[in-house]
């Protein structure tokens, strides 16, 4: 199986408060078609979750965030979830969603069964898809889940054959502002000081993507403007992205 995490800068228009960009996410779904492996879909904040959560200061750590913000960063989720799961839905590919308080405790612990369950769905035939969001956490608190961590947390138990991040750049760079790709991450020194969101952009996805790689699996980060590239990397073709396995 595969994991796919749609960025919120591939599926949302950055610069544009709550504007989601349906026309890639078209794009990018009906190569998915041709896909013939049972994946599962991650998604993003992007211009909904990460406008209202820097809006109101709200990050990964556990605190008691303003309620306003934790409403409406969850609301904001669900709006861009329907955008997402409507696209595959008209693409004859049928999603499951699968908030992440499905599968995720109190105490910011997986819930095993849950995320198996996830496998489950897929055999069925059916694309479970989760996103990052606002979670409850103990002591009447609240934080915010990267979907790249989200990533880490269903990569760790399904063990899956392929993870790849799909951006809104070619991949990784050495040098962010010359756009140097890095092909092969495993020799090279990434350029990741830029944080431009509230869970810490493409660091965030470069320290996620460590972790996947200890546990033996590949990742692969590609750009969604250019949807054919996912196609290569799932079909191990030479593509045009970087590789970290
Ligand atoms: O865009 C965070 O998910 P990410 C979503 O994957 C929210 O970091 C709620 C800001």
């Amino acid at each position: 199986m595969i994991i796919i995490k749609l960025g919120g800068s591939i599926i949302t228009n950055k610069q544009k408060p709550l504007t989601a960009k349906p026309k890639i996410i078209n794009t990018i779904v009906e190569k998915l078609k041709t896909v013939d492996e049972q994946y599962i879909i991650i998604h993003g904040g992007g211009s909904f979750g990460h406008y209202w959560s820097v809006k109101y200061n709200m990050h990964t750590e556990a605190k008691n965030y303003d309620k306003r913000g934790i409403s409406v960063v969850k609301n904001s989720m669900i709006e861009l979830n329907k955008i997402v799961l409507d696209v595959f839905y008209k693409n004859d590919l049928f999603p499951y969603v699968f908030p992440a308080s499905n599968f995720i405790d109190i105490d910011g612990k997986p819930i095993q069964k849950k995320i198996i369950e996830m496998k489950e769905i897929t055999e069925a035939g059916l694309i479970p898809i989760t996103y990052g969001d606002v979670l409850w956490y103990i002591d009447k608190k609240s934080y915010i889940l990267s979907g790249d961590k989200i990533m880490t947390i269903l990569a760790k138990l399904l063990k899956p054959r392929l993870c790849i991040f799909v951006l809104n750049e070619n991949g990784i760079y050495s040098d962010f502002n010359k756009k140097k790709l890095i092909y092969n991450l495993d020799d090279a020194k990434p350029d990741v000081k830029i944080i431009n969101d509230a869970t810490g952009g493409i660091k965030r996805k470069y320290e996620e993507a460590k972790l996947i790689k200890e546990l033996k699996l590949k990742v692969f980060f590609t750009n969604g403007n250019k949807p054919s590239r996912i196609i290569d990397a799932i079909n191990d073709v030479r593509f045009e992205g970087t590789t970290f396995e």
